[in-house]
């Protein structure tokens, strides 16, 4: 029954080549990388980055977002790019990881984008749309973060991977950083800093943070080591300080990334991440390092507020959210 279902799915996947069923991955006619899903009006968005990449021996070929939305967890509408890593007219290119946020009707989009050689590496932008779908464009016409702004590490990677979070009074902060994890106060514009960089302690941080609360809860979820895996810690305020919990998520089959988003929609918890595990296509190479897909799986709380160990499945959701 359940392959006649599958079959029945993949045929019309094919005749409408915009919509998909749940299965893991997510998607199988692009590879999509770095999900951020935000849940909006009934439904959930997910923009995930696009590994273009023709090859898992060459390096991220990463050049524009990707949308997708889905009311019920399982199908999935994919609705095309929603900007450019050159639509920041200050970056280079390089459309690494995002995060989406909607406050009074407007969306806000920060992002990963490699800089125009007047400043050094990787930087973070803001833009903004009326949709959730796009287009968006550049809110400040510069960087919110450079390179130059922390000093951390040597490298010029080190200010990425935004991750917003919304405190119930408003205050907003954005997470970001590789090796070493930082966070910010915005101002109530939400395109600008408001105060000092700081850091956080997190054991083994690698990226990919991503802050969520449950009931008195925060959360903070990050790739750890590398190859990458997910772990987390707990804290009660979101300042910290912040108790290492372990392993979230294991290694990710054939990806040494391990990108994650959580949300909680329709009463259930979702954790979504990335593998390298489509197969391959004819005369084209297998997922892999630099070839990704977004898979999702149901996360599950224990009584004591901690997260029980993510099981990453080929199945996916398969139950709708009602
Ligand atoms: O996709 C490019 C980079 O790889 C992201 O910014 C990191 O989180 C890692 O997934």
């Amino acid at each position: 029954m359940k392959f006649v279902k599958r079959t029945l799915a993949a045929a019309a996947t094919a005749l409408l080549c915009s919509q998909a069923v749940a299965k893991n991955p997510l998607f199988d006619n692009v590879f999509t990388a770095d999900p951020a899903a935000m849940v909006h009006d009934g439904k959930v968005y997910l923009y995930t980055g696009h590994d273009e990449s023709p090859s898992n021996n060459v390096f991220f070929q990463m050049h524009d977002w990707l949308a997708f939305s889905s009311e019920d967890m399982v199908n999935w509408t994919q609705h095309g790019p929603i900007m450019k890593a050159t639509d920041f007219k200050w970056a280079k290119g390089d459309a690494w990881a995002a995060h989406m946020i909607e406050r009074d009707g407007t969306f806000y989009f920060y992002t990963t984008v490699r800089h125009k050689d007047d400043k050094p590496g990787f930087a973070i932008g803001v833009a903004t749309s009326k949709s959730p779908l796009g287009p968006f464009v550049d809110a400040r016409g510069s960087a919110l973060v450079t390179d130059d702004m922390t000093k951390h590490t040597p490298n010029d990677w080190d200010d990425i991977d935004p991750a917003i979070w919304v405190e119930e009074n408003g205050d907003t902060y954005m997470f970001f950083g590789n090796l070493m994890p930082k966070y910010v106060k915005l101002k109530d514009n939400l395109i600008e800093l408001d105060g000092e960089i700081k850091t956080l302690d997190l054991p083994n941080f690698t990226e990919a943070l991503w802050v969520h609360k449950k009931n008195e809860y925060y959360y903070v979820t990050y790739a750890c080591e590398f190859p990458e895996k997910i772990c987390y810690s707990m804290s009660k305020s979101i300042h910290g300080p912040w108790e290492f919990k372990g392993i979230l998520n294991e290694l990710a089959g054939n990806s040494e990334t391990n990108h994650q988003s959580v949300i909680t929609f329709k009463g259930k918890d979702y954790f979504f991440y990335h593998t390298g595990s489509l197969p391959p296509k004819p005369g084209q190479e297998s997922g892999g390092r630099f070839r990704r897909s977004v898979a999702v799986e149901e996360m599950h709380y224990n009584e004591d507020g901690t997260i029980q160990r993510i099981h990453m499945t080929t199945e996916g959701v398969t139950e709708p959210a009602k």
